[in-house]
């Protein structure tokens, strides 16, 4: 392939960008299809011990990597965590973390609002799962010679890649949850983590249980969601 047409603005290069277009019954129907499809996405938390290969995994994080993100900065680690023994010690203190969470953390309106999910301080999909995507955001960056290089939108940006990651699972025929263990330092422990990053998101993955039910949830209508101007 020819390498993409260049020009210089400021001393900057810029590289030719083509998008392709559709006419509009193909964009109707792009988008449709898009819904649809994005639609049948769920969270799962019963999942089957089926490894996913590591060239699978590595596509997703590529993906996730294209996330838009303030200056450019790409603020994300992505852990990726298969080891069983790192595995039950992340589920070991996930549950005392849950444990705690549950039985007095919770205010009564929060425990009634998962009620539906039927969810409880047991996780054990963090050790049948055969693959932990744990996020992390670099609140900043550590540079080479020691200095904090500054960070812009890190949430935004992290939580864009989260949203990439997960179409990605589902894309590939995958499962994932994302579980938000609270609080999630512990993840930094485990990790050996540098002092720059701070646990994100905790993503199970992998391919869906044998039998698999999720809550019977809807989700809000277009009216609810959306406000012309
Ligand atoms: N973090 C707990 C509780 C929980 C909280 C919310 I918000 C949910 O949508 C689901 C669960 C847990 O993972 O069980």
């Amino acid at each position: 392939m020819n390498s993409p047409e260049t020009k210089i603005i400021n001393g900057f290069p810029f590289i030719r960008h083509v998008t392709e277009t559709y006419p509009k019954q193909e964009v109707i129907n792009l988008s449709k299809s898009f819904y649809e499809w994005m639609n049948q996405r769920r969270t799962v938390r019963d999942f089957s011990d089926k490894p996913i290969p590591k060239e699978v995994i590595d596509n997703l994080i590529l993906t996730a990597s294209t996330a838009p993100s303030g200056a450019h900065k790409q603020p994300w680690t992505f852990c990726v965590v298969e080891n069983p023994e790192i595995k039950k010690k992340i589920r070991e203190a996930a549950e005392q973390e849950e444990y705690e969470s549950y039985t007095s953390r919770m205010s009564e309106e929060w425990l009634e609002d998962i009620k539906a999910l039927q969810t409880d301080w047991h996780k054990p999909f963090l050790e049948v799962a055969p693959c932990l995507i744990v996020v992390f955001k670099k609140a900043y960056d550590l540079k080479e010679d020691g200095t904090k290089g500054t960070n812009y939108y890190v949430n935004e940006s992290v939580g864009l890649a989260c949203g990439f990651l997960l179409a990605a699972i589902h894309h590939a025929g995958l499962v994932a949850l994302t579980h938000t263990p609270s609080p999630m330092n512990f993840l930094t422990k485990i990790l050996n983590r540098p002092e720059n990053e701070r646990p994100f998101l905790l993503i199970p993955v992998g391919y869906p249980a044998e039998e698999t039910f999720v809550p019977k949830l809807e989700r809000k209508s277009l009216q609810d969601i959306s406000v012309y101007y």
